[in-house]
């Protein structure tokens, strides 16, 4: 194994990502996927998708009971979304640290809410919060089929 990052052995950190429909409309979805891949971060799956309430009721489950529900659900499906599921070490947290804070106007330049983002209805993307809501959330929108395992040739100019 000389000369092969230990990140091609390690089992490796994945978390799932959605630019939202607003950001789909607005052309950011090129941009966002770049700030990962330049990071380092490595796709594993990527689509674009009409999400179904049914999708986006189990997605957002834990805020059924909030009064922003309704309309969440109604936004989220109301214009195609960019799914995707990113690979690294520390993904699940530089990414929500890389989205920002859940309001825009908290968010500080150069997070992607900071940058983009002005309401909070309309803040961009979605980027899972724990590493088990990565899990329950790759698991939702996405088939075993549909994530690919592959080696990224430039590993070892981003791993030691
Ligand atoms: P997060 O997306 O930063 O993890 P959560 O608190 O999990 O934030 O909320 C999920 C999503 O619900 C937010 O990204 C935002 O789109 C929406 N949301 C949260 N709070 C409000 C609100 O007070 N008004 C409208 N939409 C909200």
């Amino acid at each position: 194994t000389l000369g092969l990052p230990s990140i091609w052995r390690a089992k490796v950190e994945r978390t799932f990502i959605a630019i939202k429909p607003d950001g789909v409309q607005r052309g950011l979805s090129g941009e966002i996927l770049q700030r990962f891949e330049r990071r380092g971060f490595k796709l594993v799956g990527l689509k674009l998708i009409k999400v179904s309430e049914e999708l986006a009721e189990k997605h957002y489950a834990e805020h059924r009971e909030r009064p922003f529900f309704k309309g969440l659900v109604e936004f989220i499906t109301s214009s195609p979304v960019v799914a995707a599921v990113i690979e690294g070490k520390g993904v699940v947290a530089t990414a929500r640290a890389m989205i920002g804070p859940t309001n825009p106007l908290n968010a500080p330049l150069g997070t992607i809410r900071g940058d983009y983002g002005i309401d909070i209805g309309r803040n961009i993307i979605h980027g899972s919060d724990s590493p088990e809501s990565a899990e329950r959330e790759i698991a939702l929108w996405f088939t075993p089929e549909e994530l690919l395992d592959w080696q990224a040739t430039i590993a070892g100019w981003i791993y030691e």
